[in-house]
């Protein structure tokens, strides 16, 4: 994977490597000590002693009595302000504009806490993808010309070959698929190698997946997941957050929420009659 400097970080090099590149590129020291410190302060508080959280792709971990190796936090917006920067980043969020459009959003904003001895996940695609194991619930003709989805792994422990740095199989986002038992991911795979407060970036058509802890040390990740606006977001953030973050949302937080994308909607409610879209005076 290749790792760039912030400042070469340019929406058109992000976006290459995301498109005609491997899927995923490491843009390093995107944030500080300070903000990497008070974000695995949060997580690592809140996945402690706490009852297990909803994970994926860890069939086999759950048949093995393993999940309590690993953990989920979810909805950390809510958590701690320094998830807001992160998710606001403007490297990030000048990247995301061009690969998934001006008005793109977020879909979750989670840690994946893998504890010494912790599994690794089944092979995958992300959201909205994840379920490409049955095609034929998605749309005929579906591929990845255009993005559903970015990812950005910001870690908060050391990325190893031994902690469990995710791993990937490059180029492998050029076909709409979900890795099979025969497609050898774990022969053909790279690894994500990468310090805390850098920030990959991929697109997650790209077959990844966490892998095993074989370490003595924590290994946690904030995982964030941005969609295009029309894609119905996998945590209810909105709703999450509460109105008093809302009422404090930055445009860009606004956005992320999906508020500038006002639909659904119940048309026959709306009491005042406009011209809601189209080119000509549209009054959403
Ligand atoms: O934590 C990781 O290394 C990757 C997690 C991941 O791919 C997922 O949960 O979808």
């Amino acid at each position: 994977m290749e790792r760039i400097e912030t400042h070469d970080a340019t929406p058109g090099v992000v976006v290459e490597a995301l498109t005609r590149g491997p899927g995923a590129i490491c843009i390093r020291g995107l944030f500080s000590e300070s903000q990497i410190a008070e974000a695995r302060r949060v997580v690592m508080a809140h996945s402690e002693d706490r009852a297990q959280t909803v994970t994926h792709f860890q069939g086999q971990a759950a048949e093995e009595q393993r999940l309590h190796l690993q953990r989920r936090v979810w909805n950390l917006l809510a958590k701690g302000g320094v998830f807001s920067e992160m998710s606001e980043q403007p490297v990030i969020v000048g990247a995301m504009r061009r690969f998934l459009g001006d008005d793109f959003i977020m879909g979750s904003i989670a840690a994946n806490r893998i504890l010494p001895g912790g599994p690794g996940q089944e092979p995958h695609i992300d959201y909205p993808y994840w379920d490409y194991h049955m095609p034929d619930t998605f749309p005929l003709g579906i591929n990845t010309s255009f993005a559903l989805n970015a990812q950005v792994t910001i870690p908060l422990d050391p990325f190893t070959a031994e902690t469990g740095a995710t791993a990937f199989v490059p180029h492998t986002q050029h076909e709409l698929r979900y890795p099979a038992e025969g497609d050898r991911f774990f022969e053909r795979c790279q690894r994500m190698t990468a310090e805390p407060g850098d920030a990959i970036v991929f697109f997650g058509a790209t077959w990844h997946c966490a892998m095993p802890n074989r370490s003595t040390q924590d290994r946690s990740a904030v995982l964030i997941q941005y969609l295009p606006k029309f894609v119905k977001p996998m945590e209810d953030l909105r709703a999450m957050v509460g109105e008093d973050f809302v009422r404090r949302a930055s445009p860009t937080m606004r956005q992320l929420l999906g508020l500038n994308f006002p639909y659904p909607q119940n048309l026959d409610e709306i009491a005042v009659a406009t011209n809601a879209e189209g080119r000509k005076n549209a009054m959403r």
